[in-house]
């Protein structure tokens, strides 16, 4: 039998595992286990069902759309129309909590605009549906719904093909021809997702060492594309990646090497899955040798499935030696798991960001309008966050601006504007956390629920905000949300102070001209707060909060 080499390398070891590696794979997927990171056969069962039915509503949508588009019965019914899947379903390392990430693929003559009115009307007749909510103007517009009780991402691809057949894959890259970005976008999800599959010699074995490093990820708060972090994409490529190096490895040994080998690998050198393909597009294809931005990636991991790109595009020189230091925090963690001195569940301790700096960065956000305008407005402040983390760690005394990967969010209902103000001043304080204990807090999944309602009920696409904010009796509606830096400061030499007036203008001047900032509603600020003035949300109940070390004066 030839051996397969599996990527673009031969593999480092072929042996397989030692009686002594079973056994630490046996205790790793426990504590996967008892971390409950596994759900239960009747609930996947249920997944199985749920997807059975989204595929005759696709089906149906299809064949209705074709229909109202006065095709015959036969041409209607031929027309077909497949769902698939991407994401941690389609990997096989989702959780109870994960949702279903679904692609609805169809045929050219059904439209975007289709999916839009049609497929979310015959979704709205099914008694299993618990909930809608269209996203469609997003840069991946998408139908969210919890049908059965599951979260579902509805995603949209159409082809320039007539029919879609059940027994159709996505393979051929050739189907790529003649349809616009945003279907490629999504076609991809899937495509990728197909492929890492595809590249790894053991799919049992790169499951369990990904739900391992997901875990570890997430627990380590490095779990994060938007803030600058691999994202679920990027960590399962890595992992892929090292199941490559060694194909008969055990799942424990594939987590141990993973740590190893990223610690010391040669970056900016891409870890790729395959040989990078040509094809018969006009897009762009990852290509450092073409592109000064591909230059710029520190830590490439790239995406197999033609058109090849980088996932880790976001990744800063901060992000970065905060992903090196966890990585070689796993690699020592993992030789004492393996010489028995430490256990699997030490690898998934919590993160100490809110316990680490001496100064922190609190960017804040206020809207008085509909929760939807304050989600626009958040949104994109949020994905900008980074841009503020590069200017500041390039000034001088910064040695590490860290995003924390998290938002943290509220909204109030304020007697009147003056209150609605001194909370927007002071939230993201300790002050602010005190003063509002006086207000009433309203749930924000009670906010979003009730204005989609309400969108549906009027058929008023356009929430009026006034409604909103300004009730009759003077009340105003305030929603907040905060993001954090850690900031590690090393002053040099004589300096005595640094100066992040500049990165923290800049910032509001991005974030402030955007389309999606409306002066009469949304604001933004940038607090500077101390570890021990961080307020208690930042800390979980089990925490205790960072106490100052009183230094003890002596009188002499
Ligand atoms: P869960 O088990 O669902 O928590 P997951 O890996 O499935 O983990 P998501 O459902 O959030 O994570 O995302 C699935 C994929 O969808 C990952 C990424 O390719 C794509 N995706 C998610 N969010 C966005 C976004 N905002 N923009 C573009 N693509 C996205
Ligand atoms: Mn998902
Ligand atoms: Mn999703």
């Amino acid at each position: 039998m030839s051996q397969q080499q599996w990527g673009v390398t031969p593999p480092i070891s072929t042996a397989g595992p030692t009686a002594e590696e079973n056994q630490l794979n046996d205790g790793m997927i426990e504590e996967l286990r008892a971390q409950g990171s596994f759900e239960s056969d009747a609930e996947s069962k249920k997944r199985v069902q749920v997807l059975n039915v989204l595929q005759q509503l696709t089906l149906e949508f299809v064949y209705t759309v074709s229909k109202r588009k006065n095709m015959s019965e036969g041409m209607a019914k031929d027309a077909g129309g497949k769902i698939f899947t991407y994401g941690s379903y389609r990997l096989g390392v989702y959780g109870p909590g994960s949702d279903i990430d679904t692609l609805v693929v169809v045929p050219k003559h059904v439209t975007r605009e289709d999916f839009f009115l049609v497929f979310d009307e015959i979704l709205r007749k099914r008694p299993e549906l618990n909930k809608i909510q269209p996203v469609p103007d997003a840069f991946m517009p998408i139908l969210k719904i919890v049908f059965d009780g599951i979260d579902i991402d509805l995603n949209f691809g159409r082809l320039d093909i007539p029919q879609v057949p059940l027994n159709l894959t996505l393979r051929d890259k050739n189907l790529l021809r003649n349809i616009d970005e945003k279907d490629l976008r999504a076609l991809n999800g899937t495509r990728v997702t197909d492929d890492i599959l595809e590249l790894v010699p053991k799919r049992t074995v790169f499951r369990h060492a990904l739900r391992t490093i997901k875990l570890w990820a997430q627990r380590r708060a490095i779990y994060a594309n938007m803030f600058g972090f691999p994202g679920g994409v990027a960590w399962a490529m890595l992992v892929a990646r090292i199941c490559q190096l060694y194909p008969n490895a055990v799942s424990a040994v594939v987590v141990a090497k993973f740590f190893t080998i990223l610690t010391q690998w040669n970056w900016p050198q891409p870890v790729l899955l395959k040989p990078i393909e040509d094809g018969p597009l006009q897009v762009r294809v990852w290509n450092p040798k073409l592109y000064a931005n591909d230059r710029g990636h520190r830590m490439p991991v790239i995406t197999p499935a033609y058109p090849s790109m980088c996932a880790t595009h976001n990744i800063t020189a901060s992000t970065q030696k905060v992903i090196l230091e966890e990585l070689k925090r796993g690699a020592e963690l993992m030789s004492e798991i393996q010489r028995g001195t430490k256990k699997w569940v030490d690898l998934f301790q919590k993160h100490d960001f809110f316990y680490r700096y001496k100064f922190y960065l609190t960017i804040v956000t206020g809207t008085k309008g509909t929760y939807e305008d304050h989600l626009k407005w958040s949104g994109f402040v949020e994905s900008r966050l980074r841009f503020l983390v590069q200017k500041l760690e390039v000034v001088e005394g910064i040695a590490l601006a860290h995003p924390y990967v998290k938002a943290f969010t509220k909204s109030y209902e304020c007697a009147n504007e003056d209150e609605a103000n001194k909370i927007k001043q002071l939230y993201g304080t300790l002050e602010g956390e005190e003063f509002a204990k006086g207000l009433k807090e309203l749930d924000e999944d009670i906010l979003a629920a009730q204005e989609e309602a309400k969108k549906t009920d009027d058929g008023d696409h356009d929430v009026d905000a006034a409604d909103n904010d300004k009730e009759a009796d003077g009340k105003v509606v305030v929603h907040l949300m905060k993001l954090y830096i850690g900031l590690k400061i090393e002053l040099k030499g004589k300096q005595k102070k640094m100066d992040i007036q500049q990165p923290c203008t800049d910032f509001n001047t991005i974030c402030s001209s955007g389309a999606q900032f409306d002066e009469m509603k949304n604001a933004i600020s940038i607090k500077h707060v101390k570890l021990y003035d961080l307020p208690n949300d930042v800390y979980t109940e089990e925490e205790v909060r960072p106490v100052k070390e009183k230094t003890k004066k002596r009188k002499n």
